[in-house]
């Protein structure tokens, strides 16, 4: 495996020196943040961003996302426009390097939280989802933390009133659509697509979410074959759903040498329903056996990229939700050594 970290680009208030100082750190995650969804990136930007990463000794071979356009999820208005320009996207990062793509299909939202500042019994804080708090939710009134705040109010009650009306048959139908398109140039440029999944992987305010399980992703492979249709296992966002099995999935999907992507961090389950909190990463914190989670990655051919993802905010943090130096720090030591282990004892 390949240890990464995502770096936000220049803005981000963690440095490339820094990021190259964590055990066993190979390369950054990364995107271009200067083009609005759907649109072509600059090729200079590509470029630049992996001269900085090179020059303090770090590759660039994943990006986390190219985000894709609205009207490509709900199949309506210039989505054929925005899976031409998507395909451009993947050439330019393809010339510069990029072997790996990160992307979602959520309709509107990406990852959704209740709580951004939970605070924890040691003093730090993480991410949250109440399902008490979420039912108190007015979906005609939101401002829940987290979410592109690209939209205007209107322009977001649009789009949820837009996708009440589209079935999840609808929504597979149109990634399945995307991905015939993508998929010929990906394998025509040696790049992966690597689907996150829904986060937390369940409909939310009556819009469908459609990779959320493992029938869910098996049926998205089945439509295009192609090993380069691949996935982002994400350990916190399907480990959100009790009835994912974290460990099946991940030797599953690695032996059919679909995992290109692990985003790695353990969520702790808070009640009977579905709430949960993001915890440290070891496997004592939370819920997820994230032991068993490597080896079966491991003993199953897994050769992709990792990053430590989601960290809590500790020793007086104070980052951007879930992407602070120090705890994901932790976490990448702590996985490295999981991996040690694993590829040690599977190798013998
Ligand atoms: C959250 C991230 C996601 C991820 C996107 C991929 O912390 O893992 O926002 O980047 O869903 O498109």
């Amino acid at each position: 495996m390949k240890m990464t970290f995502r770096w936000y680009g220049e803005n981000d208030c963690i440095s490339l020196e820094q990021i190259r100082q964590i055990p066993g750190m190979t390369g950054v995650v990364t995107a271009a943040y200067d083009v609005p969804v759907g649109g072509v990136w600059k090729e200079e930007t590509v470029a630049r961003l992996k001269a900085l990463a090179n020059a303090e000794g770090l590759e660039m071979e994943v990006i986390e996302s190219i985000p894709v356009h609205e009207d490509i999820k709900m199949g309506c208005g210039k989505r054929d426009e925005y899976i031409a320009n998507y395909c451009q996207n993947i050439r330019i990062v393809a010339k510069h390097g990029v072997k790996c793509i990160c992307y979602n299909f959520m309709p509107v939202f990406d990852w959704l939280r209740t709580e951004m500042y939970h605070k924890n019994a040691d003093g730090s804080t993480s991410l949250a989802y109440s399902w008490e708090d979420f039912q108190r939710i007015d979906p005609n009134n939101l401002h829940l933390p987290g979410w592109d705040e690209s939209y205007s109010p209107e322009e977001l009650q649009n789009l949820l009133k837009a996708y009440r009306n589209i079935s999840h048959e609808q929504l597979f139908e149109n990634l399945v659509y995307f991905l015939k398109k993508v998929i010929p140039v990906c394998d025509e440029c040696g790049v992966s697509m690597a689907i996150h999944p829904d986060d937390p992987p369940w409909d939310i305010f009556g819009i469908p979410r459609i990779v959320s399980c493992e029938e869910d992703l098996d049926r998205m492979f089945a439509a295009v074959p192609s090993t380069n249709n691949g996935l982002t296992l994400c350990t916190g966002s399907f480990g959100a759903g009790r009835s994912n099995d974290l460990v099946h999935m991940a030797a599953k999907y690695a032996a059919q040498g679909r995992v290109h992507f692990a985003h790695l961090r353990n969520v702790k389950w808070t009640d009977d329903k579905d709430s949960f909190c993001e915890v440290g990463h070891l496997s004592a914190a939370g819920s997820l056996d994230m032991a068993a989670i490597a080896n079966a990655l491991v003993a199953n051919g897994f050769n992709g990229y990792v990053r430590p993802d989601h960290g809590r905010n500790i020793w007086g943090e104070d980052a951007k939700p879930g992407y602070g130096l120090y705890d994901r720090a932790l976490g990448a030591a702590y996985l490295n050594g999981l991996f040690e282990a694993a590829e040690k004892y599977n190798n013998k």
